[in-house]
């Protein structure tokens, strides 16, 4: 039997014990890194009136939504391989599709291995890092980075009835072997997609409470445009209008858009070729948020929304014909700004932020969450600021790297009014925001003040070596 005063002493002990154990379990929050691939931000012909993403909304609504977040590397692996390190793509040198970042950085820790070896369990689904390696699977489980960011890592594949297509066709002829798309036979479960959305709210079940670290990286709408003929059927041709560049648009060098086979694809491109990748893309959206939905629904259900950090990005933002162009890997608005939200424990969401913020700000930011020391110096740094204020900026330049046939390459830095390309053969390209969000005009030539200030601010990057 306990008297008084122990009783007393017990309670005080164990409320102590509690409110212990509960700041270590704020301390300790799930991460939920949500990836899309290639799925761009609204504008040009994909606006929100357009194209139907209800659960994106329903993030939104629960975080903040960066309205001017820009890529280091507007290419997959260049891009994802910045972002999980938090090291600009000038500082890892993975500059292309072809090379794994651990031939780069073999002793790097990434973001997820910073909660793995912290103690969170470590799990991806689909794509986080860059899926090479083909059918070779020991190589495959090397580019997943499986074991060392990841306890466990498993990519997916299309079933035979997913992989038959109800319509659908290349619109280049078989020229570029990606450039198709399909409205499929079968069901959510028969694409990757699907797949990997319902692996992701099995492991969230299975791990109940113990902190976690999941990595939930949907293929689509990445080429080739495939997804459920359900999917199509919201976007009836007649409901869509492809892009058209406004006329009176200054031309560019063929380095900075419209170059090799792509262009010369592109360049024969009639009004319908423009309207079915379009179409596509709108339905292979819409496929990826209806999967995005399911992870979202079990964050309810176990009302896991304040103990996880859930963040939603692209790896990169995407040309739906501006410019000509059905792909990535340019220095203009479009292929750098990609999609970011962040839905963070405690924090008020419906949030909209237009302070500049760079992919690299993402590692520092979950460290800070997670309440982990970063394991090197970052590019970035932690948004807890403007998720704290959305009316808060955390810098006033964001930063972003392509090359061409080595050794040409070019940076290009976006501020508040400006985005300054300047390549390395010293062709500089500017457009003033504030005047032509399109960047149609290139004006150089009446701003060589500007072109000053900003080359300044490009010199302060880490060096680049070709
Ligand atoms: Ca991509």
């Amino acid at each position: 039997m306990l008297n008084h005063a122990m009783k007393t002493r017990f309670i005080l002990v164990s409320s102590f014990l509690i409110s212990a154990l509960s700041f270590a379990a704020e301390q300790r929050p799930n991460v939920l890194l949500i990836m899309a691939d290639d799925l761009r931000d609204f504008g040009g012909a994909f606006t929100r009136q357009v194209v139907k993403t209800p659960n994106l909304d329903r993030l939104r609504a629960r975080g903040t939504t960066f309205e001017r977040a820009y890529v280091q590397y507007p290419v997959c692996n260049p891009s994802r391989s910045s972002m999980m390190t938090g090291l600009r793509a000038e500082q890892t040198g993975v500059v292309g599709n072809d090379t794994r970042l651990r031939e780069r950085m073999p002793d790097v820790v990434t973001m997820p291995q910073l909660c793995k070896e912290g103690g969170w369990q470590s799990h991806a689904f689909g794509k986080l890092f860059h899926l090479g390696g083909g059918r070779n699977t020991q190589l495959r489980e090397r580019w997943m980075d499986a074991g060392r960011s990841w306890h466990t890592a498993q990519a997916y594949e299309a079933t035979e009835t997913g992989r038959k297509m109800i319509t659908g066709r290349n619109v280049t002829g078989g020229a570029l072997k990606w450039c198709s798309w399909g409205a499929a036979d079968g069901n959510d479960e028969d694409q990757p997609d699907g797949q990997i959305a319902a692996a992701t709210v099995a492991m969230i079940e299975k791990l109940g409470s113990t902190p976690w670290f999941i990595g939930c990286g949907f293929m689509k709408p990445h080429d080739p445009f495939i997804a459920p003929k359900k999917y199509f059927d919201l976007y009836p041709s007649a409901s869509l209008k492809p892009w058209h560049d406004p006329a009176g648009m200054d031309a560019v060098r063929p380095e900075s858009v419209g170059f090799g086979e792509y262009g010369r694809a592109f360049g024969k491109f009639t009004d319908q070729e423009w309207l079915e990748l379009f179409r596509a893309y709108c339905a292979c959206t819409t496929f990826m948020d209806a999967q995005l939905g399911r992870v979202l629904d079990v964050l309810d259900q176990n009302n896991l929304w304040d103990k996880t950090l859930v963040i939603f990005v692209g790896d990169h933002g995407y040309h739906t014909g501006e410019r000509q162009w059905w792909n990535k890997n340019t220095l203009f608005e479009r292929s750098c700004h990609a999609p970011f939200i962040i839905a963070a424990p405690g924090m008020k969401g419906g949030q909209t932020s237009r302070s500049l913020v760079e992919f690299v700000d993402l590692y520092p930011t979950v460290a800070d969450f997670c309440g982990l020391k970063m394991p090197h110096a970052p590019a970035g740094v932690s948004l807890r600021p403007v998720l704290q204020d959305h009316a808060a900026s955390v810098k006033d330049a964001a930063f972003t790297l392509v090359t061409r046939m080595p050794p040409l390459h070019a940076q290009s830095v976006r501020t508040d009014r400006w985005r300054l390309t300047r390549w390395s053969d010293g062709v500089t390209e500017l457009f003033d925001h504030d005047a032509d969000p399109e960047e149609l005009h290139e004006v150089s030539a009446q701003h060589t003040d500007v072109v000053t200030r900003l080359s300044a601010k490009l010199d302060t990057l880490p060096p680049f070596k070709p």
